[in-house]
């Protein structure tokens, strides 16, 4: 402390990062059904059924929205499963990841 000659230790072992933030973006196109954009919210983003609809219709009026924030490492893992889904019911949702 001050005055006392003792001092802190700093810096003793190398700094873990704190993770960088990514946004999962949504894009909208004209063939997607709406009830599926808003059960994809859902499923993957954990909404309810409001804000699902209000991202839902951001995504539709302004062409794009942001789903959710997340690190690297989990925004990768929900455009996957996103876009798996979305295939594999012959839609063609589409889904990005993005620096916050
Ligand atoms: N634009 C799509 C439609 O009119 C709905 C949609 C919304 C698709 C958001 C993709 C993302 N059926």
């Amino acid at each position: 402390g001050p005055g006392t000659g003792v001092g802190v230790a700093t810096r003793t072992r190398a700094k873990p990062k704190k993770p960088s933030l990514y946004k999962v973006l949504m894009l909208n196109d004209d063939y997607t059904p709406m009830e599926f954009v808003v059960l994809v919210l859902q499923r993957f983003f954990r909404m309810g059924i409001e804000d699902a609809t209000r991202v839902m219709l951001h995504v539709h009026q302004k062409g794009v929205g942001v789903c959710g924030i997340f690190s690297y490492e989990v925004a990768e893992s929900k455009v996957s499963q996103v876009m798996d889904f979305a295939r594999q019911h012959q839609h063609p949702l589409q889904c990005t990841l993005e620096k916050a």
